[in-house]
């Protein structure tokens, strides 16, 4: 996996747009550079199965037009029917190792994490990028956890932690650039861009704003 494509990696799903078009406002993030996407459809007002399948496919075609890696949340059976180039999975789901054995070579897995023993975990069973937060308060999502701040990222690189990383969770352009200073690869983040006025101008600007960052 090129560790690059988790520089400004958007996740949404259809509740998280404010009732605009997760279309339109997926073609402006790309526009404004994000150089990944994960497909979250979960929560209060998802879509059922066979809806989701239908967004999914707009959705990854979309990002394939900008050759845009297409990852899926939580859901094995819908990311390997939409042919995704990867599923991200939780500390609740399935193994990654379990996983693995399910999915096409191929695919990328990533796995999220909060402590030590869980990215170890990861690592041992064979995730390919971890994603650690929340790194600050979110709104976004109702049942996270505490959060792990920067000290969270720099005490896995301590440990020894040499997976690519993401940080999530309360990300925006004012504390994008904290995130790969104290040791990530990239952000990863949702309210910032889909809840953004204009969220091709806010891909564009935490696209800039992680650009002049020298990370590790
Ligand atoms: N996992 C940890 S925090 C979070 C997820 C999915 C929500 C991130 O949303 P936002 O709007 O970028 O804080
Ligand atoms: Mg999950």
């Amino acid at each position: 996996m090129e560790k690059q494509m988790l520089k400004l990696y958007f996740i949404m799903g259809s509740n998280n747009t404010g009732g605009r078009e997760p279309e339109q406002v997926l073609q402006e993030a790309l526009q404004g550079g994000i150089t990944c996407f994960q497909f979250r459809e979960k929560g209060k007002g998802a879509l059922p199965e066979e809806e989701k399948w239908k967004l999914g496919r707009k959705l990854k075609a979309k990002c394939a037009e900008f050759h845009v890696p297409f990852i899926v949340n939580d859901d094995v059976d819908m990311a390997i029917r939409l042919e995704a180039d990867g599923i991200h999975i939780g500390q609740e789901d399935d193994p990654a190792s379990k996983v693995k054995e399910r999915c096409p070579s191929r695919m990328v897995i990533g796995v999220s994490v909060r402590t030590i023993e869980e990215a170890h975990q990861a690592a041992a069973d064979g995730a390919d990028y971890l994603g650690v937060g929340p790194m600050f308060a979110t709104d976004t999502k109702e049942d996270a956890k505490a959060p792990v701040g920067l000290e969270g990222i720099r005490r896995l690189r301590a440990e020894g932690i040499t997976l690519p990383i993401v940080g999530i969770g309360g990300i925006d352009v004012s504390n994008a650039a904290e995130i790969v200073e104290a040791g990530a690869d990239g952000v990863s983040l949702i309210s910032a861009i889909s809840l953004a006025d204009a969220p091709e101008e806010a891909a564009r600007n935490l696209r800039s704003r992680l650009d002049g960052v020298s990370g590790r």
